[in-house]
């Protein structure tokens, strides 16, 4: 009954968005506007889910005002404001932190614009200030690490002392791929996260925690849990300098499942990867068409992905897209 009553719910939030966007460009036959905030260039994720916007905005004929925020969620606010002003039709962001839209928009649905969050979730109390997320299940990703973990570890006593280089501070990623693998090893106690700090999604950041990490912790680390393969990249030249094998002496554990992810597992320095396409415009613009149109969209839109352990790498990497 609860469940039903919530659908309902969602979809009358999504009628009412596309009952405003209705009477603007699609019922005059003009292009649709879209105006898309990205977080910024931090990975190499990021540039392939920059590419992928771009490109299914160009196919769908869609009208696309790109704004990068270099990772500021202040940037982000005044994009959004930006394209409040300039009465695009659709607004679409991939939020950098979750806290902190509510005011922003407010204003977006005073104005009747209807807004898709595309990639991160943010943490809003008021549902209809959107219309439907899409991206990945970064809970589900973490568990899926946490799996692949116990099975790695299973006969052995442990104490297996795991080193977490986060993504950017507060954002649905990070606070998700820690919370994820939390959720999975809290049962068994030789799982220990002796370190976890913030390398804010980047190669330099992932690679200055990790020469912190080495120097305090040494060879007492078995597993580096790093949010994203630039981190995890970062990370393994830290290791290497250090006179530590990145793959052998402390499993890689690492997630986006890139080219350059891919690489490592064939060299032998990341152990899995766990995926997460960055892949998102042609989804994202399908939603905009259909918002615009007045048709109803799903509140959650969630993208099918796996994970691939080292041994499968080089069979797979030719058929990678990112
Ligand atoms: O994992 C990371 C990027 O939000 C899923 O952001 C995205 C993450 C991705 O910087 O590489």
């Amino acid at each position: 009954m609860k469940l039903v009553r919530k659908i309902a719910l969602r979809t009358m939030v999504g009628a009412a968005f596309a009952l405003a966007a209705g009477t603007s460009a699609f019922a005059q036959g003009k292009p649709v506007t879209l105006g898309f905030s990205q977080v910024g260039a931090e990975s190499a994720w990021r540039t392939a889910n920059t590419v992928s916007v771009k490109a299914a905005a160009k196919d769908a004929g869609i009208n696309l005002k790109f704004s990068d925020a270099q990772q500021k969620q202040e940037n982000q606010i005044r994009a959004i404001r930006s394209f409040i002003a300039q009465k695009v039709d659709v607004i679409a962001f991939s939020p950098v932190v979750e806290s902190g839209w509510e005011p922003v928009l407010e204003e977006a649905k005073r104005a009747k614009i209807p807004v898709v969050l595309t990639d991160r979730a943010i943490d809003v109390k008021d549902p209809s200030l959107y219309v439907t997320m899409i991206g990945s299940d970064f809970m589900e990703e973490g568990r899926r690490a946490g799996h692949w973990l116990e099975e790695r570890y299973k006969n052995e006593p442990g104490p297996i002392n795991i080193a977490e280089l986060q993504g950017t501070v507060g954002s649905a990623p990070a606070n998700d791929r820690h919370a994820g693998l939390m959720e999975v090893i809290k049962s068994d106690p030789k799982f220990k996260v002796i370190a976890s700090q913030s390398g804010d999604f980047t190669l330099a950041g992932g690679k200055q925690v990790m020469e912190a990490f080495a120097k305090t912790y040494g060879k007492k680390i078995n597993v580096v849990y790093a949010h994203n393969d630039d981190m995890a990249l970062g990370a393994i030249q830290a290791m290497e300098e250090a006179g530590i094998k990145p793959g052998k002496d402390v499993t890689v554990v690492s997630f986006d499942a890139t080219k350059g992810g891919f690489q490592a597992m064939v060299d032998g320095k990341i152990n899995v990867d766990v995926e997460c396409s960055p892949l998102l415009g042609p989804q994202l613009m399908a939603a905009v068409k259909d918002i615009v149109a007045g048709k109803p969209v799903a509140r959650r839109i969630v993208t099918d992905e796996g994970i691939f352990p080292m041994n499968v790498a080089a069979q797979v990497m030719p058929s990678r897209k990112y």
